[in-house]
């Protein structure tokens, strides 16, 4: 019989195609993965993305393939992470920052001012908390290929300047999911509200939020610029990125394959950090060119000092958790 099983694996997800092609007792000779994205062509991350695909599909003569979906046409951000954990979605490019619902051992770089600068932040991550940061992930079910950058996050918003944490009280703002993050906001008295990144332009445009926070690049490319014209440096966020592949998926491919994923994702990775720091500049320059009005915080110690609520309680529900926060709040 003409059973054509890689074609039909190459359908599905790898770790679905895995399964089939074990009750088939086939090996599995090609597949592609299917990789989330939720940033839009020319993104420093969706370029980067494209470079890791390219890479696997040569260093495998085609064996496997990764079909990119960007924009987040393949769902929120929350729903990708769930789905990359079981294996319906093979990679997502995921910010740590809403894995901490499902991953708790993430939830160490959502705490506000964790980092104290980005070069620490890849030391950290490039080291060994990026290595027991990677080893939480992967007890649920996701491995961490390689660490993308995503700057600082700030605060935007649609009536007023931050200066203070008391500029944020009475403000509606929109949060990634995760309740660090409720936490963060209702610790400077302002309102919360988690949404996923694609309802956000809207929400800000007809008022439900006031505002949000973001880094640069993610500021300009959404146009949340058009809708909030006060952003203020807080950096209060240093939160990294992933490329991220489903355990399941990782575990369908050969040694010699998942080599191959790693170093490619990890080439990516330096392109990503390259092209971050050039976008950075441009979005800057193109949202201060569109009349926003940009102030640097010049003073983050009252913001770190409200963040002390934020921390107990954390920790005090995270026990296990406070020797890494420890050695994050040590790091150089
Ligand atoms: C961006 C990040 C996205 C997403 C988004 C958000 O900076 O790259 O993955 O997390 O922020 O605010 O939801």
């Amino acid at each position: 019989m003409n059973h054509p099983v890689s074609r039909i694996a190459r359908r599905l997800p790898l770790a679905l195609a895995a399964g089939f092609a074990a009750t088939m007792s086939v090996a599995v000779d090609a597949a592609e993965l299917r990789a989330w994205n939720i940033h839009p062509e020319g993104y420093p991350n969706t370029v980067a993305l494209e470079m890791f695909a390219e890479e696997v599909a040569e260093k495998t003569d085609g064996e496997i393939t990764v079909q990119l979906f960007n924009g987040g046409v393949l769902g929120s951000q929350p729903d990708a992470i769930e789905q990359v954990r079981l294996g319906a979605l093979d990679v997502g490019q995921f910010n740590l920052g809403p894995m901490g619902t499902s991953v708790p051992a993430t939830n160490a770089v959502s705490l506000p001012f964790i980092f104290k600068s980005i070069p620490q932040m890849y030391r950290a991550m490039d080291g060994e908390i990026g290595d027991l940061i990677g080893e939480g992930m992967a007890e649920k079910g996701i491995v961490a290929l390689a660490w993308y950058d995503s700057g600082a996050r700030s605060f935007y918003n649609s009536e007023r300047p931050i200066n203070t944490p008391a500029d944020v009280e009475g403000l509606k703002i929109r949060v990634m999911n995760n309740d660090l993050f409720v936490g963060m906001i209702e610790a400077m008295g302002g309102n919360a509200t988690p949404m996923a990144f694609a309802e956000v332009l809207q929400s800000l445009q007809t008022g439900v939020v006031d505002g949000a926070e973001n880094n640069p690049p993610s500021y300009e490319s959404t146009s949340h610029y058009e809708a909030a014209k006060y952003y203020s440096l807080s950096e209060h966020l240093i939160i990294p990125e992933c490329v991220c592949m489903s355990k399941r998926s990782w575990d369908a491919l050969s040694a010699e394959q998942q080599d191959i994923v790693k170093t490619a994702a990890r080439n990516s990775a330096e392109s990503q950090r390259e092209l971050w720091s050039a976008r950075q500049e441009e979005s800057m320059a193109k949202v201060k060119a569109a009349g926003v009005e940009v102030n640097t915080v010049e003073d983050k110690a009252p913001f770190q000092a409200a963040m002390a609520p934020v921390y107990e309680q954390f920790l005090a529900a995270n026990p296990d958790m406070v020797e890494l926060v420890e050695k994050m709040q040590a790091a150089e």
